[in-house]
């Protein structure tokens, strides 16, 4: 009889469970049509946004607008109609696995793009329930139409999810402030902030640019050579510069605005 009891109050236990599972299995919490689109023609109509060589998942990531999303100001929440599409390359890999330069320090492409789009409109998001950003709603295709993330798979743990963290000051774009700021995507060689140039020694290749980012929000920095065969003019916070040097040697360098500011880039033989 005991044994009975237990066995029974075991299987409530075990269909409470599935129920509890069931349900949040029902609720996808994302749109289940496509109101976005495959954006035709977008590399000729759309602006170029910014080119982000993501280093942490060995990727290019080429972002376009349209001209309503192009033309918002920083700050500013992105109109209706805004579509923006993210290229997302797979990046050429060396024997090591670790991303390829060209000469100018950027990523190479190493194999065809998923297309990421997002689309703001009115009332747009609301099926992402907790996942919501705003109204814009999200979908991925592969070069040909089809389906990479189709939009039941926008939600948890996906684009609106993640999306969400960009935060409504940026109206959920991430990296819009590239484009702003007109800024480089590339990896930096050496990053400005609290006055310094980090790291102090940029040990480079021949006529392999170098990119040095601003990465400090106060006032702005230069980064100029000693010897004036370079200098970048006024850096604002997430301005970028990038120079390339043929000849070998030690070349010092200087922020014009802040005499404790120096580094050195060694170019190799
Ligand atoms: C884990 C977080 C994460 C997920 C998941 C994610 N994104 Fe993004 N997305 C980013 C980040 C961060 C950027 C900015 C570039 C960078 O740093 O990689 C970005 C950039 C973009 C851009 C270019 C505009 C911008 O925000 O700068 C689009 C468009 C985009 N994502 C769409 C999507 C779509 C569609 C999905 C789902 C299929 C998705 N994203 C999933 C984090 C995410
Ligand atoms: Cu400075």
């Amino acid at each position: 009889m005991r044994r009975l009891k237990l066995t029974f109050a075991l299987t409530m236990l075990v269909a409470g469970a599935l129920a509890v599972v069931g349900r949040s299995q029902n609720q996808v919490f994302a749109p289940i049509v496509d109101r976005i689109g495959f954006p035709v023609g977008y590399q000729t109509t759309f602006t170029h946004l910014y080119t982000f060589d993501h280093f942490q998942n060995r990727q290019i990531r080429v972002a376009y607008a349209n001209d309503l999303a192009a033309n918002v100001k920083p700050g500013q929440p992105y109109p209706y109609g805004s579509i923006i599409v993210g290229e997302f390359y797979p990046a050429l890999r060396d024997a090591q696995g670790e991303p390829v330069l060209d000469e100018n320090g950027r990523f190479i492409q190493g194999g065809a793009p998923t297309i990421f789009v997002m689309r703001k409109e009115v009332g747009f998001g609301v099926a992402y329930g907790p996942f919501r950003n705003g109204e814009w709603e999200y979908v991925s295709y592969r070069p040909d139409g089809t389906y990479a993330s189709p939009p039941e798979r926008t939600g948890a743990g996906s684009c609106a999810e993640c999306h969400q963290t960009a935060g409504r000051s940026k109206d959920f774009v991430f990296r819009a402030n590239l484009h702003f700021a007109n800024a480089s995507g590339a990896v930096p060689d050496a990053v400005i902030k609290n006055y310094r140039f980090i790291p102090a020694t940029i040990t480079v290749k021949p006529g392999r640019a170098i990119t040095v980012y601003n990465d400090d929000d106060t006032n702005p920095h230069t980064f100029t050579a000693n010897n004036g065969s370079f200098d970048s003019g006024l850096l604002n916070s997430g301005d970028s510069f990038s120079v390339a040097l043929i000849q070998p040697g030690r070349i010092d360098v200087h922020c014009n605005n802040h005499n404790r500011e120096s580094a050195t880039i060694v170019v190799q033989p």
